[in-house]
């Protein structure tokens, strides 16, 4: 009988995630009536999809999760870094503690919505042709919510299997002694070619931007040591994690690179190394991301770790140059296990994509630009999303006067303060266009832009603002570097996608508009026209 209804509700929500969940929680603390619409079949966003073999977080515990009492009070995890299912047995938590998914719908995929100025209302329509109307309309979609599929033709042409990261089969793929292409190497090219090597006759790594991994340090945590963290420590650790640079439980030092001695430093590095995880790209000198003799210095000591884990001279050269592919820290490293020593193998292959670049995908693999012709069994492209922007692109968004959000960005991509539009009254999102999202912590942030929506929706409430849009061309943060800039996708415009001046600042930032009234948004007591 959904179908024939109009579901009205106060709040809308888009997408069932860590960010979708939080804002769910927290508004119906506040009293509003509040509905979550998701295209998948149940809670956790990305951890709800993601089913490729070795997906794991790369944040240590317990950085990733909320930092709600009456979820992490008594949930434990078994190690540092989880991976899919023990995160999918966390929302399973999740909704043990907080109920969300009785006010979630399923298996709903938004098509279009456009504000309607007479009723003061949102009108959102559904795939499969429902149409709800509410107050406020929230969207949680996750930066990486649409795929990226490489552009080279015949992929449809190979007669093995061939999967997207973001589509694997929950029900697995078989690798046992088959000869396996990983196409990418970000965190999930990285996670898919160190599982799936452990069953396959061999791993092929093709390569276009070397990864500067870092070691994870993974180990098995304990009940009694997650028990002992918990009184006092968490709590001090979730309040910290939002005044650190990136969301993390650490932060760069007080320090420049070259103040310490080079004894010190080596020191230094060696201790951030062995501790593992983002500690070398996110605790080291303040200087890391901002002098470029302070960032070879770090490149060189990763290097020469790295280096001296793979003995076939081509294999290092494409995988660890001693020339820096890029600066380190302004892509995101993955975290590794046994990556380098896996395909320093002689069965496994590496291939460098950016010197000869796939041509075409044919029945039997791959052909490079020289008319190499590499064989497989499978395909894994783990070849990315088009980040941030893409989802939000891709809903049939209409701005009041009917424009299309992805006709309003071709030229470029604008928000206020990473969380409104111009145009798109009473609407916000989390963790996307201009928001610190490349550059944070998932929880951290959502947390962070949850709270900052929360209490924007309870001072509308309070001060009896019905209207409240960004005005125009209000947008970016000019002073911040540029760092992650959405040009993985062949003509997509190169820019600014999100905000890189750190946690603390954005808070800042955002948190004063607020506190003074609303600045750099229209906002308006509209008499409230009921719709009947
Ligand atoms: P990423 O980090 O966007 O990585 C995608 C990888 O695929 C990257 O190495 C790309 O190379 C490579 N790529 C993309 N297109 C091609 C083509 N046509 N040929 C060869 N290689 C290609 O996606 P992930 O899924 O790994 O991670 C996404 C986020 O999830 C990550 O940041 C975490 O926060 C979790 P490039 O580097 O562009 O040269």
């Amino acid at each position: 009988e959904n179908y024939a209804k109009v579901l009205e509700t106060d709040v809308l929500i888009v997408g069932a995630g860590y960010g979708g969940i939080y804002l769910m929680h927290k508004l119906r603390q506040q009293g509003f009536k509040c509905k979550i619409m998701e295209a998948g079949t149940d809670i956790g966003g990305i951890w709800h999809w993601n089913c490729y073999p070795g997906a794991r977080v790369d944040s240590q515990v317990p950085v990733y999760e909320y930092s709600l009492p009456e979820v992490w009070k008594d949930w434990n995890w078994s190690c540092r870094y989880p991976g899919t299912d023990e995160l999918q047995k966390y929302f399973d938590h999740v909704e043990r503690k907080l109920d969300i998914k009785k006010d979630c719908a399923f298996n709903t995929r938004v098509v279009g919505a456009q504000y309607d100025k007479p009723s003061s209302r949102w009108i959102v329509k559904t795939e499969d042709g429902r149409t709800a109307r509410c107050k406020y309309f929230l969207l949680a979609l996750g930066f990486a919510a649409k795929r990226h599929f490489p552009d080279w033709p015949g992929l449809d042409k190979f007669d093995g299997e061939i999967h997207h990261s973001s589509f694997w089969p929950a029900s697995g793929v078989d690798v046992k002694g088959k000869r396996v292409a990983v196409i990418g190497t970000g965190s999930t090219g990285v996670q898919i070619a160190q599982e799936t090597s452990k069953e396959a006759a061999n791993i092929t790594q093709f390569v276009r931007t070397p990864n500067l991994c870092l070691p994870m340090q993974q180990k098995p945590l304990t009940k009694e040591e997650q028990d002992r963290r918990k009184q006092g420590e968490y709590q001090e650790l979730f309040k910290n994690r939002l005044n650190t640079f990136a969301g993390f439980q650490y932060d760069y030092v007080e320090k420049n690179t070259f103040d310490d001695t080079a004894e010190e430093r080596e020191a230094f590095y060696e201790r951030m190394w062995g501790n593992g995880g983002f500690e070398f790209w996110l605790a080291n000198y303040k200087d890391l991301l901002f002098d470029s003799d302070a960032n070879r210095e770090a490149y060189n000591f990763w290097a020469k770790k790295t280096r001296a884990r793979i003995t076939d001279p081509e294999k290092r050269e494409i995988l660890e140059p001693l020339e820096p592919p890029h600066a380190f820290g302004t892509k995101r490293p993955s975290l590794e296990q046994d990556y380098y020593e896996m395909l320093d193998k002689p069965d496994n292959k590496v291939v460098d994509v950016k010197k000869t670049p796939i041509k075409e995908s044919t029945e039997k693999g791959i052909i490079l630009s020289d008319g190499t012709l590499h064989e497989f069994d499978v395909i894994a492209l783990a070849t990315g999303f088009d980040s941030v922007t893409g989802r939000m692109k891709n809903m049939g968004l209409k701005d009041v006067d009917g424009v299309e959000l992805a006709d309003k960005w071709k030229n470029g991509t604008y928000s206020y303060l990473g969380m409104s539009l111009s145009g798109f009254p009473n609407c916000f999102f989390l963790y996307g266009a201009q928001g610190p999202t490349a550059f944070s912590n998932g929880p951290t942030c959502v947390e962070a832009q949850g709270d900052w929506i929360v209490d924007a929706i309870v001072k509308l409430r309070e001060e009896g603002i019905n209207y409240c849009d960004p005005k125009k061309n209000k947008t970016l943060f000019p002073q911040t570097r540029s760092w992650y800039m959405g040009d993985n996708i062949p003509g997509k415009v190169r820019e600014q996608l999100s905000f890189a001046g750190g946690l603390p600042l954005y808070q800042k930032m955002t948190r004063s508009a607020l506190d003074n009234g609303f600045e750099g948004f229209i906002t308006a007591y509209v008499y409230y026209v009921s719709w009947g």
